[in-house]
């Protein structure tokens, strides 16, 4: 009994801590933007964001790339979804297309993990493939800043994890969006991204 009475309070203490640091750390998340989490979507809200709205999107099946014209881009990225292959993003129903965003463009990732049963994030980073397991995370640094999504659970009760990322697309060149989950990229699981 005594030893309960005493541990209470230190386990307490160590939650309140733990909480704490959490709140700081997501708060140093939103102070430089980059990342906002924890919303779900419906499917029919994912189907929503996978068709395009604006002109300023040119989606070239033949060679398997996605243009983003003009300086503000919205671009849906759908992790593994249902009827497609394992490890994979789908955008507006091409499989790991290649984007080409402009110089200077402010790039909003929306993100939604569409599988049942992985978790699957995305960071648009410098590091070229080929990708090994544990290599994955020397390549998950995000080539801008706040160009990353952190791995979302998968889906469940037919709600989809759903993630922002925002980030200003100011260095040319070629780079590549990852999931930076282990195993995932090393089996496929990216595209080229294209800043000019
Ligand atoms: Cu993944």
């Amino acid at each position: 009994m005594k030893k309960g009475n005493v541990r209470l309070p230190v386990t307490g203490i160590v939650f309140l801590l733990v909480g704490v640091s959490i709140t700081v750390f997501a708060f140093g998340f939103s102070m430089w933007g980059g990342f906002t989490q924890d919303t779900t979507i419906s499917a029919s809200e994912v189907s929503a964001l996978n068709t395009p709205a604006g002109t300023n999107v040119k989606i070239d099946k033949n060679s398997n790339t996605i243009y983003f014209y003009g300086l503000d881009v919205i671009i849906p990225i759908i992790a593994s979804p249902e009827n497609g292959p394992m490890y994979a993003f789908e955008i507006y129903g091409l499989v790991n297309p290649k984007i080409v965003v402009q110089k200077g463009a402010n790039v909003t990732i929306e993100f939604v993990n569409g599988d049942n049963d992985m978790y699957h994030g995305v960071v648009v980073t410098p590091g070229a493939p080929p990708y090994y397991y544990m290599g994955e995370m020397m390549f998950d640094r995000s080539a801008f800043a706040g160009s990353f999504v952190q791995p979302l659970p998968p889906e469940s009760n037919h709600k989809f994890y759903f993630a922002k990322a925002t980030f200003k697309a100011n260095i040319s060149g070629s780079f590549y969006y990852i999931c930076q989950v282990p195993g995932h990229a090393e089996n496929g699981m990216y595209g080229q991204f294209v800043v000019r």
